[in-house]
């Protein structure tokens, strides 16, 4: 599923974060001491091999909401975007800092000129997140940043489960 805001491409797919080999960047949803853990953050480190995780440890610990950038050495991408979400109930206030993440690795990937870009859904998983409203707060945030972007062309957001793409193709087709 495709729609065109502006310039830029928004696609939702069902997969997996670690088989995007069309995309410069993909992002980490990842621990505050950007190692490997369950989730995305292990596919993402199990499918780099260890390179990553020495690459990262001097740039830990994160805090929530904010991104950083690493090779992506054994993915087949240029770069990983590594940002920590809040964990729901927890991190507050938990949609600003939800926000931060996409907006802080959007404007990451335009400064390093990357064309493509593919997310997760931070803090869904583990973290707790309920869906649907993270889904909202991700997708106006990115229509907030996209006027603003001017190297990425490609947004992908990668849906593990089948009932959140679906979430994400109706967000998507409700864009005027
Ligand atoms: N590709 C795409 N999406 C995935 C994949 C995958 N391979 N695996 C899971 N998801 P999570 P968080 C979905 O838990 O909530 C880690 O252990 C999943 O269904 O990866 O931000 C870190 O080390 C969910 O919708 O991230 C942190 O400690 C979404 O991706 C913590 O978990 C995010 O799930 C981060 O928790």
């Amino acid at each position: 599923m495709k729609k065109e805001v502006g310039e830029v491409i928004l696609e939702a797919v069902h997969g997996d974060i670690a088989s995007q080999p069309d995309m410069t960047a993909i992002v980490n949803a990842a621990n505050a001491q950007l190692m490997p853990g369950g989730g995305v953050a292990g596919a993402i480190h199990r499918a780099a091999g260890p390179g990553l995780a020495e690459e990262c440890r001097p740039l830990a610990p994160i805090e929530p909401g904010q991104a950083i950038i690493s090779g992506a050495h054994n993915l087949p991408n240029k770069y990983v975007i590594h940002c920590l979400g809040p964990v729901y109930g927890n991190d507050k206030p938990e949609n600003i800092l939800l926000a931060d993440c996409y907006r802080n690795s959007l404007r990451l990937a335009d400064e390093k000129q990357i064309d493509s870009i593919a997310f997760p859904a931070i803090s869904t998983g583990i973290f707790g997140y309920p869906f649907e409203a993270a889904t909202d707060i991700t997708l106006q945030t990115i229509l907030e940043v996209i006027p603003d972007l001017k190297y990425v062309r490609h947004i992908r957001f990668v849906l593990f489960g089948e009932e959140d793409f679906e979430v994400y193709v109706e967000r998507l087709r409700d864009i005027k």
